[in-house]
């Protein structure tokens, strides 16, 4: 029976993996649209970055920010009801408990918003693109909140989105750990007519487990290499979504198979394509042994043809190996 019943849990989950993407595809009130990172403030729409220009210089962020640091949001009107319409501007820690889940609903539970408040900029006019500025002071998961109010009706529209600063390197897995509890709580409220017909299907279920499991597995290896070293690639998150910062394990070995040690690593890549790199500066932060190292700040900002270059140094000498990759 209790076979049964986790058989039937994993069906659940394996019938709830669409939704679980397109949710991690589409949080929030940002959404990345060809490239562009497009802001609904409910019909109405604007481009929306954010830049750091501190330590990124001109490079463009969607949502989640690399480091805590002075950040500038912008946002340019698509649509000119914007430019009339008093426009503000509040950054809240996240105290929802939702993390990436959270929507109008869960900000407008909050109690007490002013606490959770880190920024507000009060109502503006801005006749076409609008620009606040905050100095993070610490890492963490945030929530942007947008709203603009229609003067003549005052209607008031919003838009809500969630986002992290500095690396935490969960990526796909609290929504995941999410996944398991609002599961758990539908199978507890399902009818016991439905329970039986889902736990027929445990056959069914085995099918599910697994697909879990090829779709979960931290491991996405990828080999590269020259004549001196092979270079494969795992990312904890599952795969390199686009406009998400997450980091990838690499493990170094040489050609017949031996781990590199200590070796200096620097990690480049772009698009050969559209002769652009990559959006980020990413960097190895930790050597983890056994050949394998962090690398974090990886990020792709779309879809396309990318090569990611990796040099590896060791006393012994210097290998260029490169990973194609297509998203
Ligand atoms: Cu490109």
């Amino acid at each position: 029976m209790i076979v049964r019943r986790t058989a039937a849990r994993l069906f659940l989950v394996l019938s709830l993996l669409p939704a679980l993407q397109q949710v991690a595809v589409a949080h929030g009130g940002v959404v990345e649209e060809d490239d562009l990172c497009i802001i609904k403030v409910d019909y109405l729409r604007a481009h929306f970055k954010v830049y750091q220009p501190r330590v990124s210089g001109h490079e463009q962020f969607c949502e989640d920010l690399p480091v805590a640091s002075e950040s500038i949001f912008v946002m340019e009107y698509q649509h000119d009801a914007l430019a009339s319409m008093p426009i503000d501007f509040r950054i809240i820690r996240d105290v929802t408990g939702k993390g990436r889940f959270a929507r109008m609903e869960d900000v407008a539970q909050i109690e007490d918003l002013e606490s959770a408040t880190v920024f507000f900029q009060s109502a503006l006019t801005e006749p076409d693109v609008f620009t606040v500025m905050h100095d993070f002071m610490e890492e963490g998961d945030f929530i942007g909140i947008v709203s603009a109010t229609q003067p003549d009706t005052n209607k008031v529209y919003a838009a809500v989105f969630p986002f992290e600063v500095g690396f935490t390197g969960l990526g796909y897995w609290p929504f995941f750990v999410a996944a398991l509890v609002l599961l758990q709580l539908q199978y507890l409220l399902m009818g016991g007519r439905l329970k039986r017909w889902v736990a027929k299907r445990s056959s069914a279920a085995a099918v599910g487990l697994i697909v879990c499991v090829l779709l979960f597995a931290p491991t996405q290896q990828v080999l590269a290499a020259d004549d001196k070293v092979t270079v494969t690639y795992s990312i904890p998150s599952g795969s390199p979504e686009i406009n998400r910062m997450h980091s990838w394990i690499l493990h170094i070995e040489t050609a017949d198979g031996v781990p590199v040690e200590r070796a200096k690593i620097i990690v480049d890549g772009g698009m050969p394509e559209h002769d652009h790199g990559l959006p980020t500066k990413p960097r190895v932060t930790e050597e983890l042994g056994d050949g394998n190292y962090k690398l974090e700040g990886m990020r792709f900002h779309m879809h396309g043809y990318w090569e990611i270059t990796v040099t590896v140094a060791t006393e012994e000498g210097e290998s260029v190996v490169v990973i194609p990759l297509q998203l």
